[in-house]
């Protein structure tokens, strides 16, 4: 069965072996190896505008971007149909849908067999961080879509420096996706941990689709990352640098849709940015982090793009955003204006022309013109903040970790945990609205510890036991705080103004790390004295005042009853000395 054409092979058997055997079982007319060259992508680009996957927008004001509209079932993560396939079941924990490797196996194997028939199968070698960092890991993702194709390049090193890695290494994240007739009940997302394995059928969508992202350098490599003593995380990097030149690197794990991108890519107020202080980004996704010979954690971004959010993304709320989607930029699902240029809402006052579906706008219909979940992919070297340091192979060292939701109510705008094992507990009992970034209710308020619930590849009981051990002697461990940008008020607005705003937060946090300033000593933690944090030019009611700096210890109480059957759900394998912190802070609040 060598008779399907390929256009190169590797000097790695094993990579060989595999695409041949995927080859047989899915039978497409050709193999193609990709390499990642401009000639490549642009022959892709135009095969795909002759068949209708990319629709060209407006060259004069959006050189080289294209916009494709997803099937109308297949327009975010399915969790309900992603699973992660242990021997044991308890492996993989009650945060996960389980099923059995064999059985997974057997049952994707009927769906792949013959899925490639008259297409062409990518074989599309990735680097996950920089080709020649330590922290680095590389995977091989086959694939059907000539879409997930480009969006690959982008956001991971794709192509020949990735293979070369690779043949050096010896070893790779096999991934194997196919869009099938994106039927959702012909819909698999499956993880194999152990084998360091993905297998994803029926979606052409980000996070499903695209492997390299939440597919690998969330649920395989978390798994990975236990065994070799490294974590990796749902989280944003930025670099923040203060008037004296000083520079730390904070982490912050929100939930989908709940500001990582924004907050990677913050512009400081007028009257901080006059000081001398910058922000800088790293990465707005995934952080990949072990501890360095000083004993601080050191962080590298395994992506090298973007796959943000398009609406709300303005000129006002994210400019570091817009500037990078002016040339060379995916978009998917959002609306187009009659000129031609992509549009969602929140970007500007224009009507647009047309919907995500292609449908002619009507406006009195009530429904938006992008979807919700309508996404940009874009280099990040495209992002005006983005800093060389995100090339560093060994990474940049994290002072302080950010936990967060979308909380309207209780939960202040920031406070500090006491010590690290506290802060595990702060991320373990973080709760979040759920977003349109997967299917289902929006607006429902669930646990999502440290935003890893759809992306944790294991057990959640020994994940927080993992991240406990971090905190060995010698461990210069960053400080850990919690954050709350979408706090309401009565009226249903957001009391915090958000976005570079958040900026005042971040500089709090740092006087922290620095030990400059006191706080207010609480159950829940460390919250600021109000005078601390600059509020220069920011104005809230007094409602506003009290419910981001204040503390509702009898909501509280209710709070940390549930997180306690919350831990309990996970039985005896819960490490005790997370219990015991919740059962301490529990009777501390009563
Ligand atoms: P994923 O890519 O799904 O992981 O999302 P993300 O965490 O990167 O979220 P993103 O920054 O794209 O923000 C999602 C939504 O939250 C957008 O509609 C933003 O406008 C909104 N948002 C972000 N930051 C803030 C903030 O500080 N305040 C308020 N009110 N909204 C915000
Ligand atoms: C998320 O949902 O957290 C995303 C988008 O970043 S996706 O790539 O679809 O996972
Ligand atoms: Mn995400």
């Amino acid at each position: 069965m060598t008779d399907i054409p390929q256009n190169a092979q590797s000097t790695l058997e094993a990579l060989n072996q595999w695409v041949l055997e995927v080859a047989r079982l899915t039978r497409p007319d050709r193999i193609h190896w990709c390499d990642g060259s401009d000639t490549e992508n642009e022959a892709l680009i135009a095969a795909m505008q002759q068949d209708g996957t990319l629709i060209k927008l407006n060259e004069d004001t959006h050189p080289n971007s294209y916009l494709h509209r997803s099937h109308p079932d297949d327009v975010a993560r399915v969790e309900h149909l992603t699973f992660v396939c242990t021997g044991n079941r308890d492996d993989a924990g009650p945060n996960n849908h389980w099923m059995a490797p064999d059985l997974a196996r057997q049952q994707m194997k009927s769906l792949f067999e013959g899925s490639m028939e008259g297409r062409t199968m990518y074989v599309v070698p990735y680097c996950m961080g920089p080709i020649d960092s330590p922290l680095s890991r590389c995977g091989v993702e086959i694939t059907d879509s000539p879409y997930v194709v480009a969006n690959m390049r982008i956001m991971t090193r794709m192509g020949a420096p990735a293979l070369a890695r690779i043949e050096r290494d010896g070893s790779f994240v096999k991934g194997l996706h196919s869009t099938g007739d994106l039927n959702p009940d012909r819909r698999f997302i499956m993880h194999f941990p152990e084998d360091l394995e993905i297998q994803s059928f029926g979606s052409g969508y980000g996070g499903n689709a695209l492997l390299g992202k939440k597919c690998h350098a969330l649920r395989i490599a978390s798994h990975q990352a236990r065994s070799e003593g490294w974590l990796a995380e749902h989280m944003l990097i930025l670099g923040i640098e203060n008037p004296k030149g000083e520079k730390h690197y904070i982490a912050a794990a929100f939930p989908s849709a709940c500001g990582k991108t924004n907050l990677a890519m913050l512009i400081p107020p007028e009257g901080y940015v006059n000081e001398g202080w910058k922000i800088t980004t790293i990465g707005d996704d995934i952080c990949w982090m072990r501890p360095g010979a000083d004993g601080r954690l050191y962080a590298i971004n395994p992506e090298a793009g973007f796959f943000g959010v398009a609406p709300g993304t303005s000129e006002k709320s994210n400019p570091n955003a817009l500037a990078s989607l002016q040339r060379d930029a995916i978009f998917t699902n959002v609306a187009v204006t009659d000129d031609n240029q992509p549009w969602w809402e929140g970007l500007d006052k224009r009507v647009p022309a047309t919907d995500w579906r292609g449908h002619a706008f009507d406006g009195a219909a009530g429904k938006p013109a992008a979807h919700p979940n309508s996404r940009f992919t874009v280099s990040a070297r495209q992002c005006p903040s983005y800093s060389p340091m995100a090339e560093d192979p060994q990474g940049v060292p994290i002072s302080a970790i950010v936990f967060g939701g979308r909380r309207a109510s209780l939960v202040p705008l920031v406070f500090e945990a006491r010590d690290w094992t506290h802060g595990v507990l702060v991320g373990a009992a973080m709760g979040s609205e759920t977003t349109a970034a997967a299917t289902g209710a929006v607006g429902v308020m669930r646990r999502d510890p440290m935003a890893m619930k759809p992306f944790c590849g294991y057990n959640f009981a020994d994940y927080f036991g993992h991240w406990l051990s971090f905190d060995t002697d010698g461990a210069q461990l960053p400080k850990i705080f919690h954050v709350n940008w979408f706090r309401k008020g009565d009226g249903g607005d957001f009391l915090w103004p958000g976005f570079g705003d958040n900026m005042r937060v971040l500089e709090w946090m740092l006087k922290r790390v620095a030990g400059e300033v006191g706080s207010e000593e609480t159950p829940i933690g460390h919250l600021p004295k109000i005078e601390d944090v600059n509020l220069a030019g920011v104005e809230l009611t007094d409602e506003a005042r009290e419910k981001l700096f204040g503390y509702d210890r009898e909501g509280w109480q209710h709070e940390f009853a549930s997180i306690g059957e919350y831990l309990d759900e996970y039985g005896p394998r819960m490490p005790v000395a997370l219990k015991g912190e919740q059962k301490a802070t529990a009777q501390a609040l009563a």
